[in-house]
């Protein structure tokens, strides 16, 4: 009788929602650009993560949380993030997965491609609640900044040291953006026929807008971040054709973008601290 009592406390316990706001935040955070950090030194600092996934647990997080990460020869800025974002969802108490999703070297970046590899492939892992679409070089400064997702699609960067924190535009809605498994579907995720810098990001606010969805953000004085100074990357040229295809996303929305994304899957690499996903996402003949 006594065993069954004491099982049944477990359980409930088990069960137990993280708090609204976890006890581990710190608030402003002293960010760390060590060129001689290496990839053990933040492994060795996570020992929880695993295979690039990481549970609390003391309770159960409020959302099951994937990052995603555009991303191709920006070594360096992979590493800070890491090093960073790792404790950092780890004091917020969150379950979640830290995808890279890796364009093969031919032709022009296409990050809104790479993102919506990225949701697909992700989904065949775990039943993720919450999408956050993350640049490489973006680092968040207050852990206050919370990396869960909405009733509405969310946009996380405000202000960033390298504009003195002054906001972007009032309609940016690049860098980081949280979006719900369901809030993404609906507007059949990105576009993916962005090639080169610029636009997707423009073209996934008019999708959500369509549909009629509101865009909050967090206050201003938390959702700072500090950009990792890059050169222009070769393949990302601008894209010119971008105000064109921008004129077309109420047209084009429901036949470009989740349910016609093409791509050639290379590998998935269950690293340490990322699952790496290589793809080709060039247009099939
Ligand atoms: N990226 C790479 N390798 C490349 C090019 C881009 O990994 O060769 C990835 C990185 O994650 C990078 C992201 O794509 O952080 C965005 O590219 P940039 O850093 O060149 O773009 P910006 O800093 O100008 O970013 C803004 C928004 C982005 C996106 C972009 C337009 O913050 O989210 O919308 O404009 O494409």
């Amino acid at each position: 009788k006594c065993q069954i009592v004491k099982e049944t406390v477990t359980k409930v316990s088990d069960v137990n929602i993280c708090p609204a706001l976890s006890p581990l935040l710190k608030g402003v955070l002293q960010l760390s650009f060590d060129p001689n950090v290496t990839l053990d030194q933040v492994k060795a600092k996570n020992p929880l993560v695993k295979n690039g996934l990481y549970q609390p647990k003391s309770c159960r997080s409020q959302q099951r949380v994937a990052i995603m990460i555009p991303f191709r020869n920006r070594e360096e800025h992979l590493l800070y993030l890491l090093n960073h974002l790792h404790p950092f969802l780890q004091r917020q108490q969150l379950e979640y997965g830290i995808y890279v999703i890796h364009q093969t070297k031919e032709a022009k970046f296409n990050r809104a491609k790479l993102l919506n590899v990225g949701y697909l492939e992700a989904l065949k892992q775990k039943d993720w609640d919450c999408f956050i679409f993350h640049d490489v070089d973006l680092l968040p400064e207050n852990d206050f900044n919370l990396y869960l997702c909405d009733t509405e699609p969310k946009q996380m960067v405000i202000g960033r040291n390298t504009t003195q924190y002054k906001i972007v535009w009032k309609y940016y809605f690049g860098g980081v953006t949280a979006l719900t498994r369901d809030q993404f579907a609906k507007v059949n995720g990105y576009s993916n026929s962005y090639w080169g810098w610029g636009g997707e990001d423009d073209d996934l606010r008019h999708r959500v807008t369509l549909h009629n969805m509101k865009v909050v953000q967090p206050f201003e004085h938390i959702a700072k971040y500090t950009m990792t100074f890059h050169k222009e990357d070769q393949g990302n040229e601008i894209n010119a054709n971008r105000f064109k295809l921008l004129k077309k996303t109420a047209k084009n929305w429901e036949n470009d973008g989740l349910k016609s994304c093409t791509y050639k899957l290379i590998s998935i690499e269950q690293n340490p601290l990322y699952i790496n996903i290589t793809v080709d996402v060039q247009e099939l003949e």
